[in-house]
């Protein structure tokens, strides 16, 4: 099949998942045309048949913004007519409005565009609140062939938001289970970080707001207080660094805190902590914390969106949000039964095995090609 993916380039799930998914499909034998506005965090290019194409709108002196939406719908107009067969958009805005604008345009020509919507959270959840970008992302999504979502939470939330006719279809984050895996552990990594009797806490994100990292700083505090000598390293970069090792240091907790800052391979760093720590006021799946688990990392995370659907079967422990003394003793109930948690985190993220899940978006595709035939 020929499909074309669109992601966001930068460090966030949606990025990461279509282009991981882009990459596992090529590997099936697919031809994948990989679009966005530069080459996404974990592309690679090193399979024949996956093919980038950044989409650069042109500039021009009246242009106070470039016009990336209608170049990003021109470029799926072209590719349409050279052979793609779907278009699979994640994250509504832009993307799925400009996958909207092919399939007007390719209407003209007598073809229907089979269009798939990926949503991963923050664009419904939090986007689509801007009063002027509700109405597009309602008729977008309403357009699309199919809808699909990352949690069942997510699913429900976004049905009800834009009252469609029915749930999207529950297709969760997947991973590289020998990409991360315990196997990445290697113990003078770990030293660097960590004493041998000390615990080390790990978190990734990309330090914006709705992560709440700084809390995450307080919870080491609190953690340290009883008497448990923890280390914390802090994987990744973004608006609320400064402030995290402003209060690092206001804590006292300048040498128990590594921020290592945004890193291309995060498995090893991952493999060496004990327990990965989320603190986010909203995840619709927490695809960084699938990834701990696949390296054998229990997570301690606040129940909200799609996380209590993925940390089950002592996998890690959820906490009322915001309750800082259930965080803690979540974390410490971990710690003494540490082999059957990491354990069981592993057998869980085998749950969500790369080849399982991407069978299942192809499966997707099939269909919405037979439709529009
Ligand atoms: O978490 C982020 O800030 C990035 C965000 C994104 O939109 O790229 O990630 C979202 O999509 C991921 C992949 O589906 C999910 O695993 C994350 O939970 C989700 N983030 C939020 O819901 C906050």
């Amino acid at each position: 099949m020929q499909i074309a993916i669109v992601c966001y380039p930068t460090v966030g799930g949606s990025g990461v998942v279509a282009t991981e998914l882009a990459k596992a499909l090529a590997c099936r034998g697919h031809t994948v045309h990989l679009l966005s506005s530069e080459p996404p965090v974990r592309y690679t290019p090193c399979l024949p048949k996956l093919l980038f194409h950044q989409v650069e709108p042109p500039d021009y002196p009246v242009f106070r913004y470039r016009p990336y939406e209608s170049a990003l719908a021109g470029r799926l107009v072209r590719l349409v007519e050279d052979g793609v067969e779907v278009v699979h958009v994640h994250y509504a805005i832009p993307h799925a409005v400009s996958a909207y604008l092919a399939q007007k345009a390719l209407e003209r020509q007598g073809f229907h565009l089979p269009m798939i919507t990926t949503l991963h959270g923050t664009d419904t959840v939090l986007v689509s609140q801007t009063p002027d970008l509700y109405p597009i992302i309602e008729l977008a999504l309403q357009n699309s062939t199919r809808i699909t979502a990352v949690s069942h939470a997510l699913a429900e939330e976004s049905c009800e938001r834009f009252h469609l006719p029915t749930p999207p279809e529950v297709i969760p984050n997947f991973v590289d289970t020998k990409a991360f895996s315990p196997k990445r552990y290697d113990a003078a990594l770990r030293a660097a970080y960590a004493a041998p009797d000390e615990y080390l806490l790990v978190h990734a994100s990309n330090f914006r707001p709705i992560k709440r990292v700084p809390w995450l700083i307080h919870l080491l505090a609190e953690v340290r207080a009883v008497g448990i000598p923890a280390k914390m390293l802090l994987i990744g970069d973004g608006p609320e660094r400064m402030h995290c090792e402003q209060l690092a240091h206001q804590l006292g907790l300048n040498n128990a805190i590594h921020f290592v800052g945004s890193i291309q391979e995060v498995a090893p760093l991952l493999a060496i902590g004990d327990v990965f720590v989320l603190a986010s006021a909203y995840e619709s799946f927490g695809l960084a914390a699938l990834e701990a688990m696949a390296c054998g990392v229990p997570v301690v995370a606040p129940a909200v969106g799609g996380l209590p659907e993925l940390i089950r079967d002592k996998a890690g422990r959820l906490f009322p949000p915001d309750d800082l003394t259930a965080a803690r003793n979540a974390i410490l109930h971990i710690l003494q039964d540490l082999p059957a948690y990491r354990a069981a985190a592993r057998q869980r993220a085998l749950h969500y095995h790369t080849d399982k899940i991407v069978a299942h978006y192809e499966r997707l595709y099939a269909q919405v090609r037979l439709m529009a035939s």
